[in-house]
């Protein structure tokens, strides 16, 4: 077997077009309900309509189209769209309810227009489609202000354009901002200009590439070397638009457990019990918010996936037990590579079963990884997922209550390119083929058996996979960390607009390893990154402790009282934010938007915060501008239009400009846009220490909306209805006179909550509505149903009584209310 050279995988040259040839004129055509088929020569083009107005394009070369067979696409029943042709002279044009598809004949070019003639995107006039053997192209118009987002997890710069993106799953266990490719692949491009946006969607799972306007200035194109050219042409207008419809189309990140969103901690390794109980003791003696604690490989005898090294694991169950009931969950990593070993139950009972990838002689490949000479399962066989799934019966007996997923490209240490012979053959959901095809899409297929597995064998309760590898649609099955990063201010920087564009491409449930995986971080570093940490969706420290036993610990807890205060105090405001957390992770699921959140995506209409790379959205209300330098003492960020409050202070800023804002170590600069509405609580040592008694709403002058979501935090049921949802608004009623910026701080205020939808069970006792942002004492605060009581001393806050108080420090009036029905309004008269 040879060896093949490190650049034709993961080099990011893009094909000369020379040899390729271009479709041709078309020669005639035929419809079928949803589909229009386009002859030119020998070739076929055939254009679908699909669920909402996203247009499917698919060539065939040699007129012959191939399995329709998706590992992104869910299946979707919405009727075809209805559409007609208009057939000219020189082009036919595909007329829907919201797009014109023109596809000019000579030669066959094809472009989408509005429903009004505006060009939206279209072929490269010159190159249009063009295939090369096995390789496809197609080459796309480029603008001077397109600009390019989303494609997954990459470390280089939030605007895409100008660079070439590789999609080949790559253990990139040493990388920096510019390597590509990295662990993921998401054939995924948002082109953003002057405000309008649509998206590309070229579901080929070969490796492919995206030149994004480097070797011209006049079309960006993307291929594959090998497979359909098979792209879905996702219409806007807005980024949010374009987000949504990428869901519908391969399906949005699902809810996580709540557990699953409080903080974790992991290490390589935590290599005994003892050291593991040391870990948790130490958390919750310093009472730092810990939910789970992870198990690197080291817990198994011999590297050996499903085992437990019983010198230094005695006892699972107990020790699981143990951290369960100190409130810890635990996650185990499982790897794909099985160790070759007869006498091995599981390596003998895949052989039995078939269930090893061959080597295309018929014998399973054997290559090497941590437990030495391996083998490699076919997660794209159905029967291989299940009996994979049904593998974690035993962890799951001892209390394991999730499973990270990771050398899963698959790596492959026998070879500097780091993965298995692309001779290597797999089943294919029933059509073989060997790793080119399936490369990309092996570590979904394994998160997916892991995740199916779990729901089979923990019946209706959410499964927690996390996985280092996957493909677009992967969010559906398991949460994403990005892999090895360092302990840099560097790395640090680079994990935002890696995790920006993931939220872009749907994959919403992701975090970076805080603290950074290879080397040291400072006392400081480490605490800037937890205060950035707290923000990733998935916010976990993690380390390879430089594989030394007296390498130090690197965890809140770890560098002396002075940090220890503020790395606590950042994890519990991620455990008081938790409410607005689990609102927007559900309307993640909802509606395919994410948590961490690009500029462009809320304001796609100010090109000046496109390309703002460290600050970021956090849900649809607040604004993040962590501190991403050494020795910061003023962070400047830039505000984007409206106005905008400092989260803590209240403070008012107007938006549109750069401001600069004193930091101290415990500074995490936040604001919150005018009109805001966030759900928190108190904090908590982990999620199910105390059950949500009072909900806090903090509010923000203006006029705005905000939802509160709430179900039982681990089961489906709220599937079936079993959850509840709140919606408020908050409108500044003119004081009359003062109409000036800033004005809604003075003016009265009325909270209405507006709506309630599912189970009021779900729902607190209490609400603590936190007007903030106003420095003066209002004249009376009352509620529709009556007026409250002006609790003066500050001390009455702390009895759960009801009624209205003013706090001066932090410019707040706090109402605290018993649980009202909709409709209920409260008002705070200035
Ligand atoms: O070859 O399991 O990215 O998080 O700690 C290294 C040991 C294997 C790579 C993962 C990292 C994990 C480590 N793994």
């Amino acid at each position: 077997m040879s060896t093949i050279p490190n650049s034709d995988l993961l080099g990011s040259e893009i094909p000369e077009f020379s040899g390729w040839r271009s479709i041709g004129p078309v020669t005639g055509y035929s419809q079928k309900s949803n589909s229009f088929t386009i002859d030119c020569g020998e070739a076929k083009l055939r254009i679908s309509f699909e669920r909402q107005g996203i247009v499917r394009l698919r060539l065939a070369q040699t007129g012959i189209f191939g399995r329709d067979h998706s590992w992104a696409v869910i299946a979707d029943d919405t009727p075809a769209p209805a559409w007609k042709i208009d057939d000219e002279t020189n082009q036919i044009t595909l007329i829907t309810s919201t797009l014109r598809v023109v596809i000019q004949k000579n030669p066959c070019r094809v472009a989408f227009h509005t429903l009004d003639g505006k060009l939206i995107a279209g072929h490269d006039p010159g190159k249009g489609i063009a295939w090369d053997g096995d390789e496809v192209r197609c080459s796309m118009r480029l603008n001077d202000d397109d600009h390019f987002f989303g494609l997954g997890e990459r470390g280089s710069p939030l605007d895409k354009r100008g660079q070439v993106l590789v999609d080949w799953n790559h253990d990139a266990a040493e990388h920096d901002p510019w390597t590509d490719p990295l662990y993921q692949s998401h054939p995924f491009v948002i082109v953003l200009n002057a405000g309008r946006a649509h998206g590309i969607f070229f579901d080929n799972t070969f490796r492919a590439t995206f030149d994004l306007g480097k070797t011209s200035t006049s079309r960006y194109s993307f291929g594959a070397d090998g497979g359909e050219l098979n792209y879905y042409f996702i219409p806007g207008p807005t980024v949010k638009d374009v987000v949504r419809r990428y869901g519908a189309l391969v399906g949005t990140q699902s809810l996580p457990p709540l557990w699953a969103l409080g903080y974790q901690q992991c290490r390589w390794s935590y290599e005994s019990a003892r050291r593991v109980r040391g870990m948790a003791k130490r958390l919750r003696k310093h009472r730092v918010p810990c939910d789970t604690i992870y198990l690197d490989i080291d817990y198994m005898d011999g590297f050996r996936c499903f085992t437990w090294n019983r010198e230094t694991f005695p006892n699972p169950s107990k020790l699981l037990r143990e951290l369960a009931d100190d409130g810890f969950k635990t996650v185990v990593i499982i790897d794909p590579g099985i160790k070759k070993e007869q006498g091995y139950g599981i390596y003998d009972s895949g052989i039995a079963g078939h269930h090893f990838c061959n080597d295309g002689t018929g014998r399973p490949y054997v290559g090497k990884v941590w437990p030495g000479e391996s083998v490699y399962p076919d997660f794209t066989r159905a029967a291989t997922r299940k009996w994979w799934g049904d593998l974690y019966r035993g962890l799951i007996s001892d209390g394991v209550t999730g499973f990270w997923n990771d050398m899963n490209e698959p790596a492959d240490f026998t070879f500097s390119h780091g993965t298995v012979p692309l001779t290597m053959r797999h089943d294919n959901d029933g059509c073989p083929t060997d790793h080119r095809e399936c490369h990309n899409i092996y570590g979904m297929q394994m998160a997916r058996a892991s995740s199916e597995g779990f729901a089979r064998l923990r019946e209706n309760e959410r499964p927690f996979v996390l996985t280092r590898a996957g493909y677009s649609g992967v969010q559906r099955y398991a949460a994403v960390w990005t892999g090895d990063n360092l302990s840099s201010w560097e790395h640090l920087r680079m994990s935002i607009p890696m995790l920006l564009n993931m939220g872009l491409s749907g994959i919403v449930f992701a975090g970076a390893d805080i603290g950074g995986f290879r080397g040291y971080p400072s006392p400081e570093l480490y605490a800037r990154w937890l205060q950035l940490g707290i923000f990733y969706p998935l916010c976990r420290t993690h380390t390879c402790g430089g594989l030394t036993k007296d390498a130090p610990e690197q965890d809140p807890t770890a560098f002396g009282k002075k940090w220890l205060k503020v790395n606590r105090s950042a994890i519990e405001l991620r455990y008081r934010l938790l409410p607005y957390l689990y609102t927007q992770a559900n309307e993640a699921e909802r509606s395919g938007l994410p948590v961490m959140r690009a500029l462009a995506l809320e304001f796609p209409e100010m090109e000046k915060v496109h390309r703002v790379e460290h600050e970021f959205m956090w849900g649809d209300q607040m604004l993040v501008a962590p501190v991403v330098e050494e020795g910061t003492k003023s962070r400047k960020l830039r505000l984007p239009p409206g106005e905008w409050y400092d989260f803590e202070s209240g403070k008012h800023f107007e938006g549109g400009a750069e401001i600069a804002t004193r930091v101290r170590m415990d500074t995490i600069p936040m604001f919150a846009r005018s009109g805001a509405i966030v759900a928190m609580r108190d904090a908590v040592q982990y999620t199910g220490e105390k059950s949500l008694n009072e909900l806090i709403l903090a509010i923000f002058p203006g006029n705005g909306r905000g939802l509160f979501y709430n179900d039982d935090g681990i089961s489906y049921n709220y599937r079936g209805g079993e959850f509840v949802r709140e919606t408020y608004t908050i409108a500044a009623t003119a004081a009359g006179e003062d109409s000036t910026i800033g004005a809604a701080r003075n003016s009265d205020a009325v909270f209405a909550f507006e709506s309630r939808e599912g189970n009021a069970s779900f729902l607190p006792a209490t609400y603590l509505l936190a007007f903030c942002g106003r420095r003066r004492i209002p004249a009376n605060v009352e509620t529709s149903e009556g007026p409250l009581k002006h609790l003066k001393k500050a001390g009455q806050a702390g009895t759960g009584e009801f009624g209205w108080w003013h706090d001066d420090a932090t410019r707040t009036v706090y109402v605290r209310i018993a649980r009202p029905s909709a409709g209920v309004t409260v008002t705070v008269r200035q």
